[in-house]
């Protein structure tokens, strides 16, 4: 794990900011259609800027957001990073329940709900906090893994999962949201690589045990995502190096970081 991984039980920006109760949002949230927040695009930014990364499994994720973290820092820009499911103490053992086999079957709205729970608490307790605190918020998935996974691939009604959306806490959008494009099939590969490595079948392994088809219902619904929202959304093609892959992504946010422009990214 990475000095820039914060999430919650490694770093929490409340004990540097002295804050002991999960705080009301400052600023308010955008609103899902939002066009880019012209404060954030200002050399005199004062907000924190809340990014989140999709993809399907394997298409690179942790690595980029943990790179763009540390180029972020080393820009004078404060960033943590967290993700979903399992950005919070409820969130964790919200996890272990989603991704481990222990359940062997969980009914679908059943699913979407406890990922909706981990989401609330999630930002009331780190991400609203964190944001309020002037660090950005760099999350590994968040509500558009939700649209893609629950509503595209398991079929669930998306204007469900959007109406629940539209309740604080969960009403809050992501300034941009970086979409690492992958085939499905070349993602399941290493994602399987990557578990045997880290010998995590047991524990996580339930995703990747779903057919090819519902990975590709998955990229499919990301990408339809993503054009309704080309404001929002960049899309990465996940292929390549590390370095050119981060270089793409630090490309794609140097409206938001000014201190990103220009650079190579490695
Ligand atoms: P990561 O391995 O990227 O942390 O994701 C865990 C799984 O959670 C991921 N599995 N796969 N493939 C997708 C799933 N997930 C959902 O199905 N819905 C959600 O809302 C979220 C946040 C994650």
């Amino acid at each position: 794990m990475s000095r820039h991984d914060a999430r919650p039980d490694v770093r929490d920006p409340r004990a540097a900011t002295g804050a002991s109760e999960a705080q009301e949002p400052l600023e308010p949230a955008l609103s899902a259609a939002a066009q880019v927040d012209p404060r954030l695009l200002t050399g005199t930014r004062r907000h924190a800027c809340f990014i989140t990364f999709e993809g399907i499994e394997g298409s690179g994720k942790s690595t980029q957001i943990a790179r763009l973290a540390e180029r972020l820092d080393d820009a004078g820009e404060p960033a943590v990073v967290t993700r979903e499911p399992g950005g919070s103490p409820l969130g964790r053992r919200l996890r272990s329940l989603l991704l481990g086999g222990e359940i062997a079957r969980i009914e679908p709205i059943a699913e979407m709900l406890l990922y909706v729970a981990d989401r609330a608490q999630h930002l009331r307790e780190f991400v609203e906090p964190t944001l309020a605190s002037g660090t950005h918020v760099l999350c590994d998935r968040y509500l558009d893994a939700t649209l893609a996974y629950q509503g595209h691939a398991r079929g669930l009604d998306l204007e469900l999962i959007r109406r629940l959306h539209e309740t604080p806490p969960l009403d809050r959008r992501p300034h941009r949201t970086i979409l690492l494009d992958l085939d499905p099939e070349l993602g399941l590969e290493r994602a399987l690589r990557r578990n045997e490595e880290r010998r995590i079948e047991a524990s996580e392994g339930r995703y990747e045990r779903e057919a090819l088809g519902f990975h590709r219902r998955v990229r499919e619904g990301y990408l339809s995502l993503a054009e309704a929202e080309p404001f929002r959304f960049r899309i990465v093609a996940a292929e390549g190096s590390t370095d050119e892959i981060a270089a793409r992504v630090a490309d794609l946010l140097s409206d938001l970081f000014p201190a990103l422009d220009g650079e190579d990214g490695s």
